[in-house]
């Protein structure tokens, strides 16, 4: 395995402590499953390190018969599943809503996102070998081993999620264990909702009847209107992100590229929470007129994104590239990114625009 100094070299680091990077977006359109080096790292506090022999993972809860589990009983115990499928951080393309006005957290491009065959037990096999019955109104709520000033990570998720057949806890991605900075040795893999619900180094996963207190779940990632700031913001009045809105990018050619008149390819990537993505539409001229791309996306993978190409035909001068996905209720993205403005900078998902030299 490679050095987190040499893994860290290979991305866009926006911060060191905590660790947050992303990958150029060209490398990331090269493979439909992200390398596990070149998959983008979201951390709240330092990476904690974690020896697999003396790991457990507790849980515990409303009408659970508790367990306590080493990495060997966990492996051993419940049947292995694996899941393809795409994680994205709300904050991706936080970048663009940035051109609005000022929003807090780190600029993220695009490449807030990465795919991957996830590998691990399914969570609800976990929960019912607990004695968890199907109920509404409950929650999973789990702890991680990393601090967040001071205090371990914490989310919770739906308890209907957390039965859901593609709710993993993995322990493997493409196929080799986790990177210490994914989460070595088991994290939750949620498909569908923001990444900051797959906490990385898990501890513990309570059942209870209210989502986790933990500042996490109850104040950070919520989706606020535009007219509320950080100083009248009221975490009880968010809206608590879990699936992710329809959302596509345009990976190459890169932002201020020279190309030369005639055909260019334009590749990118589409990707719709939990719906399906059934048109991308690209354009040459800003927006005014639109062509249909060529989709690829992996059978069998309800979760996963889709990958997009098209060439098109630009002539010189400057060209803004646009492109906008439409999903399966037929619905597709804002224009602008001051129609979903938000001072989080959160879910920024309007037409993706990268401007270009044509020569
Ligand atoms: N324990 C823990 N889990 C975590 C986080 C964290 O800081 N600590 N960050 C979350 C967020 S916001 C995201 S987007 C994803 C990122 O996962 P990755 O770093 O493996 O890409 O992990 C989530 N799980
Ligand atoms: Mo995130």
């Amino acid at each position: 395995m490679s050095s987190l100094a040499e893994r860290m070299a290979r991305l866009i680091v926006h911060g060191e402590r905590p660790y947050n990077a992303e990958p150029p977006l060209d490398r990331l359109r090269m493979r439909y499953r992200t390398a596990a080096e070149d998959f983008y790292v979201r951390s709240h506090g330092d990476l904690p390190e974690i020896d697999p022999a003396t790991w457990r993972l507790s849980i515990d809860g409303a009408g659970v018969g508790p367990l306590d589990l080493s990495l060997a009983e966990l492996r051993t115990r419940f049947p292995e599943a694996t899941v393809t499928a795409t994680m994205q951080c709300a904050g991706n393309r936080r970048a663009d809503m940035r051109v609005v006005a000022p929003v807090s957290g780190d600029p993220w491009d695009g490449g807030a996102i990465g795919t991957a065959d996830w590998t691990g037990i399914r969570l609800g096999d976990v929960l019912r070998a607990a004695g968890v019955t199907p109920e509404a109104d409950l929650h999973v709520a789990f702890e991680s081993h990393d601090l967040v000033e001071g205090q371990p990570y914490g989310v919770s998720i739906p308890l209907a999620k957390a039965l859901a057949d593609e709710t993993l806890l993995a322990f493997a991605m493409n196929g080799a264990p986790l990177l210490p900075e994914h989460g070595f040795p088991v994290r939750a893999v949620v498909p569908g909702f923001a990444g900051v619900r797959s906490p990385k180094w898990l501890k513990r996963i309570t059942v209870q009847d209210h989502p986790s207190t933990n500042p996490m779940q109850a104040d950070d990632y919520k989706l606020f209107p535009p007219d509320v700031t950080a100083e009248t913001a009221d975490p009880a009045k968010g809206h608590t992100i879990e699936t992710m809105p329809l959302n596509a990018a345009i990976c190459e050619p890169a932002r201020g590229a020279r190309l030369k008149a005639g055909e260019t390819t334009v590749r990118g990537y589409a990707i719709a929470g939990d719906r399906a993505v059934v048109r991308v539409d690209v354009s040459g001229d800003g927006g005014r007129s639109w062509h249909q791309a060529r989709l690829e996306h992996e059978a069998g993978a309800p979760f996963a994104w889709t990958f997009w190409e098209i060439v098109l035909d630009l002539p010189s001068g400057e060209r803004d590239l646009a492109v906008r996905a439409w999903d399966s209720a037929g619905q597709t993205q804002p224009a602008r990114p001051d129609e979903t403005w938000n001072f989080k900078g959160y879910l920024s998902a309007s037409w993706h625009r990268v401007r270009v030299e044509v020569a």
